[in-house]
């Protein structure tokens, strides 16, 4: 029930709407912006060019960033209002199975968000959240609010786990020679590019998926998953995932009939 509208659970899209009516529940309790619906639209739109799941580049994308998060000495991941939103006991669950921190950085920061998405994270069974009184450090050569991290966190960080990021963090976290995984729909954006890894599926699948492989993962010896690492190509992996959507927009439009009736 959202906003004494039923969704029907036999709705063709019933997933998807009700992925969208988190975030304006979000938004309507202050701690998601309406630049979040924004993304959020321009995400869904890649996900129906991805065909609505997980393609095998994104898979190869979550063992690389596993293992990447597995033999890190200080990984980080970065909450922001969408994913607050959308996953914030994954995010929980997947921090404490790596022995990640979690912390909050925000585009559009206020204090008020913080503590709202804090108080989310908590909720869901965060012992400890980064960001919300201690975002005392900057981020070199960064202007935006995202400038602001935790000295404990994001600061040194050797990895860290950007969801649904603008491209200008991403590249200064690089410049800074922290290794840097996106969760992105958008195979073309900067932040996918400027990336280590960049898994490009809808974070909605993506954090499952890497739970549960960062459970298979853990009891692996630190060769095996350098060996992850090592043979890990994020240009070839950006490469399949557009070659991927052109082949399957090729096929669509080739096939019988694209209408329903
Ligand atoms: O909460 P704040 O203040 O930190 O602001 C968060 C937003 C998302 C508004 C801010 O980071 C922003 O403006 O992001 P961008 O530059 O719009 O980039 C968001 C990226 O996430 C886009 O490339 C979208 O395609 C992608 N995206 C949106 N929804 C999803 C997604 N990727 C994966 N899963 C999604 N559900």
């Amino acid at each position: 029930m959202v906003d004494n509208v039923e969704i029907p659970p036999t709705h063709p899209r019933y997933k998807s709407l009700i992925i969208r009516e988190k975030l304006v529940e979000g938004f309507k309790a202050g701690y998601v912006v309406p630049q979040g619906l924004i993304a959020h639209g321009r995400g869904e739109c890649f996900d129906y060019l991805i065909g609505e799941e997980t393609a095998p580049f994104a898979k190869k994308a979550i063992d690389a960033a596993i293992a990447a998060l597995l033999l890190a000495k200080h990984p980080v991941i970065s909450v922001n209002g969408n994913v607050a939103a959308l996953t914030p006991g994954e995010v929980v669950e997947l921090a404490n199975i790596i022995g990640a921190r979690v912390e909050i950085n925000l585009f559009y920061r206020t204090e008020d968000r913080v503590r709202k998405i804090a108080e989310i994270l908590r909720k869901h069974g965060a012992q400890e959240v980064l960001g919300v009184d201690d975002a005392t450090a900057t981020i070199p050569e960064l202007y935006s609010e995202r400038r602001r991290v935790s000295p404990k966190g994001i600061l040194v960080a050797d990895v860290v786990l950007v969801p649904l990021e603008d491209g200008d963090r991403t590249e200064a976290l690089r410049k800074m020679g922290k290794t840097v995984i996106a969760i992105d729909l958008n195979p073309f954006s900067r932040t996918a590019r400027a990336a280590n890894i960049t898994i490009v599926d809808n974070i909605v699948r993506a954090l499952p998926l890497m739970i549960e492989r960062a459970k298979e993962l853990k009891s692996k010896n630190r060769e095996y998953l350098r060996s992850i690492l090592d043979s890990y190509n994020n240009d070839a992996v950006l490469k399949e995932a557009i070659r991927y959507i052109a082949e399957r927009l090729l096929k669509l439009s080739e096939c019988g009939r694209v209408t329903l009736y």
